[in-house]
Order: structure tokens, then C-alpha cells, then sequence
């Protein structure tokens, strides 16, 4: 249909009232009700991981997923986990590899493998050595996630996979840390859970 040519200018009009209409919708939609009341449906989360000494990276998130099933996957310490015939599909979590992102209610399973590193000695003090053949893994934060399987803390031994699962009910920011004294930067060996 041709518009006749006086009608124009209100027909621009219009459109700009209904682009700024929309604007302030998804302005108030994202900045305004997201904010307070969004609510999300508890997830299943997997979290695949490499523990090694933190000299040479420490904890390395290797790939994240979620999980679409109640039956977690087969797993065996040498061999991992099973993910043959698993329902689940992965998503991109935070990009500096020791981050983990949840919402209040969710649960994670860590699989964990230790991969071997000899560690250094110091010079001061003169010869002190660390002779681990093992990292720990535990969780604090705000509050106690509960252990729905495995057991916290656990021990990852070099060469071997660890699984632990856990569910977060209660908001805040987790650190994630070895519990072994496993070389000289040991304390530093460390990453976050950030659960809102
Ligand atoms: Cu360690």
C-alpha cells in the first residue's frame, strides 16, 4: 500500500515511539525484573578438571556440562568417567580456567584428575622438599554444600581421577582448594565458585 506523502512524518513519529517503547521494555525487562525476580530451575552441573602442582597451573578446568539425566555417569578411578550413552549437552563457563559459576540450588560433579609433577625443593629453608604423590580437593564458602556422592575432602593421587558431587543452597562465593601439602606454592593452588 502507498502511504500518501503528508502521512510520513507521522508515520516516523510512530516509529520512533514504538522503537523507544521497545528499548525501555528490554531496558526494564534485563536491568529492572531480572534482578529481582528471576528464578532459576536447579541444574546438574559437571565440571572436568586437571589438579596439577602450582607451578606448573594448579587446577585447570578442562570442559563444563550439564547434566540432563538423575543418574550420574559410571566411573572408575584409572579410567574416569563414562559419558557413553549420558544425556547431557556443554556450555562455556567462565574463561579464566579456574572459575565455576552456579545458581543457589544446583549441583556439581568435579571429576578431577591428578596429573604428576615433580615438585622443586627450596634453598630457604635449606632442603625442604615436597614429596606428594597426591592433591586434596575441598569446598568453603558461605555455606556447607551438602555431598550427595564421594566424600569432601578427598584426595586426588597423581595419575588417578577424583568425582565428587555436591549441591550449593546457599548463595555467595566458594574457593575450591588442595588440601596436600604438595609444593612450594601450595597455598596458591586455589579457584572460585561463584553461586548466585
Ligand atoms: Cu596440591
Amino acid at each position: 500500500m502507498q502511504l500518501p506523502k503528508k502521512h510520513l512524518p507521522v508515520v516516523g513519529i510512530l516509529g520512533l515511539i514504538v522503537v523507544a517503547a521497545s528499548a525501555g521494555g528490554v531496558y526494564y525487562y534485563q536491568f529492572v525484573i531480572s534482578h529481582t525476580s528471576v528464578t532459576y530451575l536447579p541444574s546438574h552441573r559437571l565440571v572436568f578438571m586437571t589438579a596439577i602442582i602450582e607451578e606448573q597451573g594448579g587446577f585447570h578446568i578442562t570442559n563444563t556440562a550439564f547434566l540432563n539425566q538423575t543418574n550420574l555417569p559410571g566411573f572408575d578411578s584409572s579410567k574416569g568417567y563414562n559419558l557413553t550413552g549420558v544425556n547431557y549437552h556443554n556450555y562455556t563457563g567462565e574463561s579464566d580456567g579456574k572459575t565455576i559459576d552456579a545458581h543457589v540450588g544446583d549441583t556439581i560433579t568435579f571429576y578431577i584428575y591428578g596429573l604428576n609433577a615433580t615438585s622443586p625443593c627450596n634453598t630457604t629453608p635449606a632442603n625442604q622438599c615436597w614429596l606428594s604423590t597426591a592433591h586434596g580437593f575441598t569446598i568453603s564458602g558461605p555455606g556447607t554444600p551438602d555431598v550427595t556422592n564421594g566424600i569432601l575432602p578427598g584426595t586426588i593421587p597423581f595419575g588417578k581421577w577424583y568425582t565428587v558431587t555436591v549441591t550449593f543452597n546457599t548463595g555467595g562465593s566458594y574457593s575450591y582448594f588442595c588440601t596436600i601439602n604438595c609444593s612450594p606454592k601450595h597455598t596458591q593452588m586455589a579457584g572460585q565458585i561463584a553461586v548466585t
